[in-house]
């Protein structure tokens, strides 16, 4: 029997998306702009002569597919696809993109959901989150992106070892002749091609297994040593940890939200070359293409094509899997995924103590709330006496704990800084946050030896009830930019950002952030508080553990 906690995530509760027609219109822009330029071409200087479709370089080059390619083919298409639709499923939870870091409504380039953000009353980005459909995303249905992220970043890992493995053995048999141009003749001679097959000109096919046409092997070597290239490097730069320690990162591309925008791009490239080069695949010859791409023969038996839809059946298994062991096991996900990701982050990312701070000039002309307020009698009577009564309790695995006002917090040191947050939703958001750095306070109650994590209660409760909290490790707490706040942008933190006082740690996603707090324990293990996972999020919605990425 599912936990009703666990099988929620998964119920969609919102109207469809009803934005689908203006992102595939977005989506099919670049192409028809092309297809008509080509009309264009045809129509007023006639069409360009038929380049000679072969590559100039014919002879003593590898022909063929060997199996290590055949497979490697194979595998990153159903990883792709996994990605692909997990990746949709993160964007839907913030369905907007922007180019500027701070997400300010109304400035994205696009967006996803027909709801413009209300200026009258709170809209937190959660209650901005929409509905996917299962037949497209990975697991489907409304704030899933908990379980959407561990396929996403565990399928990455295959995905990059798949690609660095089909590198190699590309370089070490010389198949990379193939798709690699050796002049920029093969531009103009693409564009020739492009203009015969838009216009329904069908130019004379060179035979793929021994030599591509200049479109093709334009369009090979821009998914092989571009596109993919693109997607793995645009990734991390959505990492607080590594956005927030290494400042250069997010200015390649140009910041934060450039790089999330570029991967969504890069996204729908993977898709318009992948509907282009199937289609042709079906064009051109099917049977003895199939032949090529599954068997590694040059003929035109059948059976290529039957072995082939196999293996599309299989890829539609492993969607159909994933979305089930999601809905059924969703907490055996979790763990599979930590089992993976988490080695990896301590190795790297978790080590570093993020450091990137920003100007005054950079504050975010508004920062996205999220969460519930709190609506305890307790927080409201605190809230109308302006905090005077609130004493935040520190207690557990401590030499001394203690009950502290926020005076006695603001008289053991403070420290101000402009950071740049980032939600596990998407957005991001730069403010000033002045406070008592988490290191102070350890310097008072003095953790004792067994302590290895630190728990953070809130009075508010998370979004299905119960309350709010999350821990983190006291490596993470004891960077310097680890802090409670009670400032936000100078001025005293606002009810709606976490009053009296609220956690940075800018390494780690927002959600590890608590705001509201009331308490703060030292543990041993964090697995005997609540349902064990480290925090709300962690046990109710399957968030990660390591927020690093
Ligand atoms: N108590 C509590 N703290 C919380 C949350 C919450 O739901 N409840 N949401 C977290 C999330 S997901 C984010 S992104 C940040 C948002 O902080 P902000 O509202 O100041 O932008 O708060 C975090 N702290
Ligand atoms: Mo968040």
């Amino acid at each position: 029997m599912v936990p009703a906690s666990q099988q929620r995530v998964s119920v969609p509760e919102r109207a469809r998306m009803r934005a689908w027609p203006r992102t595939l219109l977005w989506m099919a822009a670049p192409f028809a702009l092309a297809t008509a330029a080509a009309y264009a071409q045809w129509a007023i200087v006639g069409l360009p002569p038929a380049p000679s479709a072969a590559i100039a370089h014919a002879t003593g080059q590898p022909q063929g597919f060997p199996a290590w390619l055949r497979i490697g083919h194979y595998l990153n298409f159903l990883l792709l696809t996994l990605l692909v639709r997990s990746g949709v499923q993160i964007l839907m939870d913030h369905p907007r993109l922007y180019w500027n870091v701070h997400c300010t409504p109304g400035t994205e380039w696009v967006r996803f959901t027909p709801i413009a953000v209300p200026r009258d009353r709170p809209w937190t980005s959660k209650d901005d989150a929409r509905y996917v459909s299962p037949w497209i995303g990975l697991p489907g249905g409304r704030h899933t992106l908990g379980l959407a992220r561990h396929w996403h970043f565990s399928i990455a890992v295959f995905w990059v070892a798949n690609g660095l493995l089909f590198y190699l053995l590309l370089f070490a048999t010389g198949q990379w002749r193939r798709i690699v141009p050796d002049t920029w003749q093969v531009v103009p001679d693409a564009w020739a091609v492009f203009v015969h097959y838009a216009t329904l000109h069908l130019p004379p096919e060179p035979d793929g297994f021994y030599r591509y046409n200049a479109l093709q092997q334009l369009a090979y070597f821009a998914a092989v040593f571009v596109l993919a290239p693109a997607s793995i490097v645009t990734g991390p730069s959505m990492s607080p940890a590594l956005v927030n320690r290494f400042r250069w990162y997010p200015r390649l591309p140009g910041n934060r939200q450039i790089g999330r925008s570029v991967h969504f791009v890069v996204l729908c490239l993977w898709l318009f070359f992948v509907a282009g080069h199937v289609t042709m695949v079906v064009l051109t010859g099917a049977l003895r293409n199939m032949n090529h791409i599954v068997l590694g023969s040059d003929d035109g038996r059948l059976l290529g094509a039957a072995l082939g839809s196999v293996g599309i059946g299989g890829v539609a298994v492993a969607c159909w899997l994933a979305n089930r062991a999601s809905r059924v096991r969703p907490r055996a996900v979790q763990h599979a995924a930590s089992r993976l990701i988490d080695p990896i982050l301590s190795a790297t990312l978790d080590r570093h103590a993020p450091r990137a701070e920003y100007t005054k000039e950079d504050i975010s002309p508004f920062f996205w709330p999220n969460g519930k307020m709190p609506t305890s009698p307790e927080w409201r009577r605190l809230a109308d006496g302006g905090f005077t009564d609130y004493r935040l309790k520190v207690y557990g695995l401590v030499e001394h704990p203690a009950e502290l006002s926020l005076d006695e917090l603001r008289a053991m040191g403070t420290r101000v800084q402009i950071t740049l947050h980032h939600c596990i939703q998407g957005w991001s958001g730069i403010a000033a946050w002045g406070g008592l750095p988490m290191r102070a306070l350890m310097e008072r109650v003095r953790p004792r030896p067994e302590a290895t994590a630190v728990v953070f209660y809130s009075f508010g409760e998370g979004g299905e009830g119960g309350r709010y909290y999350d821990s983190h490790s006291l490596e993470n707490v004891r960077h310097p930019q680890a802090m409670l706040a009670y400032e936000m942008n100078f001025g005293p933190l606002g009810a709606l950002h976490g009053a009296p006082l609220r956690l940075r740690v800018e390494n780690q996603l927002g959600y590890k952030m608590v705001k509201w707090i009331s308490a703060i324990e030292f543990v041993a293990d964090v697995r005997r508080i609540y349902a064990g996972e480290g925090g709300y999020n962690e046990d109710n919605e399957f968030f990660d553990s390591m927020a690093d990425i």
